[in-house]
């Protein structure tokens, strides 16, 4: 309880006052049409109301749309080079306020300072990534088959990018979406997670901050059916860029398909660490725990899976259950805690239902498998990291994405056994090996059908600059950040230009060899 009780003396300093807080339309902080707000309370302690939001209606969504509309040809049009001159501001606007978006968002969200700091981080490398981007964004010159034609390709925006972003990466991953899109030249309206909108608010005053012209980037808070579909179904939004479960992603795919609006889905995961009998065992425990237990679980990288060569297989399971039970729960806020609470409450109370479907299908629970509520853990939505061992893979444990402090352990006989595991769910985002064997290394690095691939380190840790996504059914093909992130916020154009004087045929007046 330690880490509770020292929680009021770090949190009081520095933090908002509460308020009510406005969607952003049109560079104007405006109060929603339908006259209502809801709450966000800080997980880690319900008396703390972080804030009051819009809780926004269609009428706002197209206000918020209309603005975008009216604001892209100029945008467009806007060099660039220019337009990373914005995104770079931001950039310095986040690293200088880096601690204090840090404090909001963990009051906010519950993960621990450090991680906030991160995400905070992880928006500042991608507004320099995208800002870099301002002076590259290249395409193709290639040699033409006829003689005086010049033939090149380009990039070209798609006009208002439609951004659904999720409570676990408040500020990262609209970053990803908002400053790739903008970039490329789009406008952006983006509705954050009900649970996280103070994030996306702080990161549309330091657009406002670095003067980004009016309609270029608007914000409008609530809930999915209110702001989200009819997002999802305003003509004037030409992409969608979704990060949450796949279950929505789903219902979208299918509301996006009969227009065949251009769609980017990132959603669940069930990432795994494969630990063979040569690995630095306490090196896989290290980062099984980070990635058990990072951000609570609540990544969508997390790493939820775990399975282990027979021979080390005691070994590590007791290793790892020692050291999390050992981890600090508490407010994030208080930099002695290691592992925050979950988002919310029915947050927990999926993990609770995990956690008791695992006893019932008959694996080991070896840490943790409880919720937290004594004393001034009961103002929040805490539960105990949780490590179940003897884990089949066949059980909906070790199936089914939790998102939450739980991970299942499995024995296995062989490297190939652990590949066939690992390969084994309906997701692919993320999957790791810890071995001191090159070939096993490379070969699992070919074999994991994954869009992220790590050796000797967790599945969590993503940079900005290498394409972040799934396979099967995480994602549905496309992929965020790095340059992969520009094709979603950008059509190719191929552009032939003949300078010869004549008509000149592809493909027909071609001189045969
Ligand atoms: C997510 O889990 O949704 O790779 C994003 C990572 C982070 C991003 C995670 N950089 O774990």
């Amino acid at each position: 309880m330690s880490a509770i009780a020292t929680e009021k003396s770090s949190a009081s300093h520095d933090l908002r006052e509460t308020r009510e807080y406005r969607n952003y339309i049109n560079g104007e902080w405006v109060a929603s049409k339908s006259g209502k707000t809801f709450e966000n309370r800080n997980p880690a302690n319900n008396d703390d109301l972080v804030g009051t939001f819009q809780e926004s209606n269609a009428d706002d969504l197209n206000a918020a749309v209309d603005a975008a509309d009216r604001a892209y040809n100029a945008w467009r049009l806007t060099p660039a080079p220019r337009r990373a001159d914005y995104i770079y501001r931001v950039g310095e606007i986040l690293k200088r306020d880096k601690d204090k978006i840090a404090r909001e968002m963990t009051r906010e969200m519950g993960k621990v300072l450090q991680e906030t700091r991160g995400d905070v981080q992880e928006a500042i490398d991608m507004a320099y990534l995208a800002a870099g981007e301002g002076r590259r964004l290249y395409g193709q010159t290639t040699p033409s088959e006829l003689p005086n034609k010049f033939n090149m390709s380009v990039r070209m925006p798609l006009g208002v990018a439609g951004l659904i972003t999720p409570w676990n990466f408040p500020i990262a991953i609209p970053a990803w979406k908002g400053m790739a899109a903008l970039i490329c030249g789009n406008t952006v309206v983006i509705k954050p997670a009900s649970l996280t909108p103070l994030s996306v608010v702080m990161l549309a005053e330091a657009f406002e901050e670095a003067g980004l012209p009016k309609g270029v980037w608007n914000v409008v808070t609530g809930g999915g059916r209110e702001v989200g579909e009819p997002m999802i179904q305003n003509e004037k939004v030409k992409v969608i860029s979704f990060t949450g479960s796949t279950e929505v992603g789903r219902g979208i795919s299918k509301m996006c398909a009969p227009t065949f609006k251009h769609l980017h889905l990132e959603m669940g995961g069930k990432n795994i660490i494969m630990v063979m009998d040569d690995a630095d065992v306490d090196l896989a425990v290290d980062g099984a725990l980070w990635g058990a237990f990072g951000t609570a679980g609540q990544r969508c990288t997390a790493t939820s899976r775990i399975t282990v060569h027979k021979k080390v297989y005691d070994e590590f399971v007791e290793k790892l259950a020692k050291r999390a039970k050992a981890l600090r729960v508490g407010n994030g806020l208080d930099e002695k805690t290691d592992m925050g609470p979950n988002v919310s409450d029915s947050q927990l109370k999926t993990v609770q239902e995990y956690v008791g479907i695992g006893t019932n299908e008959g694996a080991t629970l070896v840490a943790g498998g409880k919720a937290l509520t004594d004393g001034e853990y009961g103002k929040g939505f805490f539960h105990q990291p949780t490590v179940f061992a003897d884990v089949k893979p066949t059980m909906r444990i070790a199936q089914e994405e939790i998102f939450g402090p739980v991970t299942a352990v499995m024995k296995c006989d062989s490297f190939e056994e652990a590949i066939e595991i690992g390969n084994g769910v309906r997701y692919g985002l993320s999957s790791s090996i810890y071995t001191r064997d090159i070939n096993k290394a490379y070969t699992a690095m070919r074999d994991m059908y994954t869009g992220i691939f790590y050796v000797n380190a967790p599945t969590i840790g993503a940079e900005v600059h290498l394409p972040f996504g799934g396979t099967k059914e995480t994602g549905n093909g496309h992929r965020e950040a790095g340059v992969a992130g520009l094709d979603v916020f950008s059509e190719w154009k191929s552009i032939y230009v003949d300078y010869s004087g004549s008509l000149q045929r592809a493909q027909i007046d071609t001189e045969e060899i």
